[in-house]
């Protein structure tokens, strides 16, 4: 319990302003066409104010196949059997240029969450803290949107290609997943970074 408890204080500083408001969502992801990946990723946002951060695990990417392109899309899919294309583009409410996750809102589509690493044997463990994207109601909530795994490296702009600051030419959809608002009560909902 005592573990539990500085566990959340890690993800919910002291010092945050904000009332303590928080937010939970889920995404189970499923492959599209013949790919395999797929997982559960999971959504926190303490306050308003905080980051969302992000926690998960996506099995079935090639191994070694390294960096895909991580992002949230606009239109909503169907959650058990998802075709990733009707996703739409990138989630950009402020109606910018492509970028990389670090940069301002004025540098990035509010869903560019870079890449996400596949390991030896395909396997992609996330633990992201984004400031952009949020869960809290207003333009860049992500709630009822949808999160697509890419087959390429997204490069964040910063590449030569016709698409690259549109989609950072990551490619074809891998795997794509609803996210939906959950109700986890604190204890329940931290108990992930546990695992
Ligand atoms: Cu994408
Ligand atoms: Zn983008």
């Amino acid at each position: 319990m005592l573990f539990l408890v500085l566990l959340v204080s890690v993800f919910i500083p002291a010092s945050s302003t904000g009332k303590l408001h928080p937010i939970f969502a889920r995404a189970n992801v499923h492959f599209d066409a013949s790919e395999s990946v797929m997982g559960t990723l999971y959504f926190i946002q303490a306050r308003d104010v905080s980051p969302v951060i992000i926690r998960g695990t996506l099995t079935g990417l090639e191994p070694n196949q390294t960096y895909h392109g991580f992002h949230v899309h606009e239109f909503e899919v169907n959650e058990g059997k998802p075709n990733c294309t009707a996703a739409g583009g990138h989630f950009n409410p402020s109606n910018q240029r492509h970028g990389a996750p670090t940069a301002s809102l004025t540098q990035r589509h509010v869903g560019d969450l870079g890449n996400i690493y596949a390991d030896q044997y395909g396997n992609a463990t996330i633990l992201i803290s984004d400031p952009i994207i949020k869960l809290a109601k207003g333009s860049q909530s992500i709630l009822n949107h949808t999160i697509v795994i890419h087959k390429d490296v997204d490069d964040l702009g910063l590449g030569s290609y016709s698409d690259s600051l549109t989609t950072g030419h990551a490619g074809a959809r891998l795997g794509c997943g609803f996210i939906r608002s959950t109700s986890m009560t604190i204890p329940d909902a931290f108990k992930i970074f546990l695992s």
